[in-house]
């Protein structure tokens, strides 16, 4: 997902460069807006965490970009483009250190393995929005 931040700030376009760019093939995309419930679900994972309702209320808080990306190695390659969850910490050149404003506010989200990115790939998409 290309997160409201990075979407409120123009950013999608240079964005989406950098995704095709690293080799990465779109293999579905839409603009859409979570409400602050579907965003709970998604980030359901987190529900203990202190900053649950804080991100919950953030990634509901605008349109997003959701798409599923297709790569040999596709979880961990993205996770290398998109850099550490804190845009202070991540490696200069990549997407949360160009666009990512806080630790909160990244720009980008990326799944965290092949089977969250199943999940999440449904969570967004039905089968006849994705073009594999
Ligand atoms: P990532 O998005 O790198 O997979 P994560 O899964 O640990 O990171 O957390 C999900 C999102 O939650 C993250 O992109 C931004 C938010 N978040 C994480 N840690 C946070 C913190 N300490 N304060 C505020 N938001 C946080
Ligand atoms: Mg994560």
């Amino acid at each position: 997902m290309i997160k409201p931040d990075a979407v409120r700030a123009g950013h999608i376009g240079n964005i989406l460069q950098m995704i095709t760019a690293a080799g990465f093939r779109i293999v579905a995309m839409k603009l859409t807006q979570m409400t602050k419930e579907r965003a709970g679900q998604f980030y359901a994972v987190h529900r203990e965490r202190p900053f649950y309702d804080e991100l919950c209320t953030f990634m509901s808080s605008g349109p997003i970009v959701a798409a599923i990306l297709e790569k040999e190695n596709a979880v961990e390659e993205f996770r290398k483009l998109i850099g550490a969850t804190d845009p202070a910490k991540a490696e200069p050149g990549t997407i949360r250190s160009l666009y990512g404003t806080s630790v909160g506010e990244n720009a980008v989200h990326g799944s965290d393995s092949d089977e969250n990115a199943a999940i999440e790939s449904a969570f967004h998409f039905s089968g006849m929005e994705i073009y594999c």
